[in-house]
């Protein structure tokens, strides 16, 4: 079996050590106190403030209850105040766990009973959301609502009132820091929880070196702090070497997007392809508009079709789109294109300090230019799923993490993604499960039986298409696509809604009744 190229860190011993100590008061003691750490919705922030609010909310949660390793649960729009609870949380010892601001009330309410988290953060706008599974969730003792001053447990006024100075929490390098949530084709999102050391390797492998950020650049993500994506762009890098994020809490479209770059000088932008598309179809967004200081900008979520990086390095010459590839198991990116060599249409290579293997079913090394299943290897994966026994098993072998990607090399070594091995696809960088879009859409009541697969929308990104069988007695009249749409677009969330819909008599099954997607997908 292919050895691990570089597995120094397997042979470390636990040390010890708190990230937030590392990330939030070093800066400090590297004498970056009146910096700009964050510029978000309300303003500037420099480190003092930053590192004096991660205090305060540490000791703001010790207040309400969070002993050391319980979690508490984040639902939060980016601004300052993610940061402060996150590291503050981690600076007591507390775990954080990062949750997607966009799930339906069932994710919500699994997420929060599998965590078991006593204590939750939400934004004022998630509030009305989050409020009725209470009932259902005993464990939940107080929930803090971050930018409404009026509410009963206001984040803004625990955090005044809260004592400035935070002893750091006794933490090893491989106790667990915080968690993230990550999505399957079939059941429910699985906790992934994240060690201390975890969040420095991402910065130390690829951050500094493959990224290059450097304490004078300004960044912005269109990907939101709760994805691993955002949170390395936009925390752990900055953080790292003392640069400045910029947070934004509204939805990324290209034109909120184009502001931030242009007001604030934004050196790096990390964006998804359909962002990137987005912006490229509109001719308003050029050069001489945008931010003199762009020097770099990050693709992931979903490939970069290769039209998208040429022509935005056309349009933008000198700034590359550097495609990668990275999970929420293993944190960040972990196959990336360089700024000195990046070739578009492919992921790139290992990020140096990662090790990939390409597999058969058989879990054989495939030959040179055959398509195989990705496993990667690394210092950054978490420690296993939570409460999944069976699917850590099947995801986590020994060092190795299986991706669930295909993919092959070509001559060059250039890792070329080939889809995944189940039927999951990302959509604008999240992910569509066809068995969801399946089970919302057999809830019209012109609709017997469905299947949903990805399909190119001529510009080589992906968006649901759907297969339907209608009812007898009702015709495509009744449902039409307006009607099936508008139906799977009040259940979902935004991005799931089938885009074409083809009506069929019979959709192809195996034998055992299983809907052979693959078989769609080439029509
Ligand atoms: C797919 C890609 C082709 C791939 C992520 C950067 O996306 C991130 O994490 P998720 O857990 O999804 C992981 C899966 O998404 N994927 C991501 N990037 C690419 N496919 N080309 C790419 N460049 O299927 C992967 O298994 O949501 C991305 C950093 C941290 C992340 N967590």
């Amino acid at each position: 079996m292919n050895p691990i190229s570089d597995d120094t860190w397997l042979q470390e011993p636990p040390q010890p050590y708190n990230a937030a100590v590392d990330f939030i008061d070093g800066n400090i003691k590297a004498g970056r106190a009146n910096k700009t750490a964050i510029i978000d919705d309300t303003g500037e922030h420099t480190y003092a403030q930053l590192a004096t609010r991660v205090n305060q909310a540490g000791n703001a949660l010790k207040a309400l209850g969070c002993e050391p390793e319980s979690r508490v649960a984040m639902i939060m729009h980016d601004s300052i105040d993610f940061p402060a609870v996150f590291w503050g949380a981690i600076k007591a010892g507390i775990v954080p766990v990062a949750i997607n601001t966009l799930l339906t009330p069932e994710q919500y309410a699994h997420i929060l009973g599998d965590s078991r988290a006593k204590v939750i953060v939400v934004s004022a706008p998630l509030l009305p959301t989050i409020q009725p599974l209470l009932n259902d969730l005993p464990l939940v003792k107080t929930v803090i609502v971050a930018g409404d001053p009026g509410a009963a447990v206001s984040l803004d006024s625990r955090l005044d009132d809260a004592s400035t100075d935070l002893e750091a929490a006794t933490t090893s390098s491989d106790d667990i820091a915080f968690w993230l949530y990550s999505s399957g084709s079939t059941g429910n999102p699985k906790g992934a929880p994240h060690l201390h050391r975890n969040i420095r390797a991402t910065a130390d492998l690829y951050g500094l070196p493959v990224l290059g950020i450097a304490e004078d650049d300004v960044v912005f993500s269109a990907a939101k702090l709760f994805f691993a994506y955002g949170l390395g762009n936009a925390m752990t890098f900055p953080l790292a070497v003392g640069a400045t994020a910029v947070l934004m809490a509204e939805r990324p479209t290209p034109d909120a997007c184009m502001q931030r770059i242009t007001e604030h000088d934004v050196s790096i932008f990390f964006g998804v392809p359909t962002l990137f598309g987005a912006m490229l179809a509109d001719p308003e967004i050029a050069a001489d508009k945008i931010s003199t200081r762009l020097r770099r900008c990050v693709s992931a979520g979903e490939a970069l079709p290769e039209n998208i990086g040429n022509t935005w390095e056309s349009r933008f010459p000198g700034v590359p789109i550097l495609d990668g590839i990275g999970s929420t198991e293993m944190l960040h990116i972990f196959l990336s294109n360089h700024p000195d060599d990046y070739r578009y249409g492919t992921s790139g290579k290992p990020v140096p300090g990662y090790s990939a293997r390409l597999v058969d079913e058989l879990g054989n090394q495939v030959a040179a230019g055959e398509i195989g299943d990705l496993h990667v290897a690394g210092p950054s994966a978490c420690q296993g799923y939570w409460n999944q026994r069976g699917k850590s098993l099947q995801t986590f072998l020994g060092p190795w993490t299986v991706t669930g990607d295909k993919y092959f090399v070509d001559d060059d070594g250039y890792y070329i993604y080939c889809g995944r091995g189940d039927d999951m696809f990302k959509v604008s960088g999240n992910w569509v499960s066809p068995f969801e879009v399946e089970s919302a859409l057999i809830t019209h009541p012109g609709v017997l039986e469905a299947a949903v697969v990805p399909h190119d929308d001529g510009d080589g990104l992906l968006k649901p298409k759907a297969f339907v069988i209608l009812n007898d007695g009702v015709d495509q009249t009744d449902a039409d696509f307006d009607s099936i749409k508008n139906h799977v677009q009040g259940i979902l969330s935004p991005w799931k809604y089938p885009r074409w819909i083809d009506y069929v008599s019979e959709l192809p099954k195996t034998a055992t009744g299983k809907i052979q997607r693959f078989k769609l997908r080439q029509s």
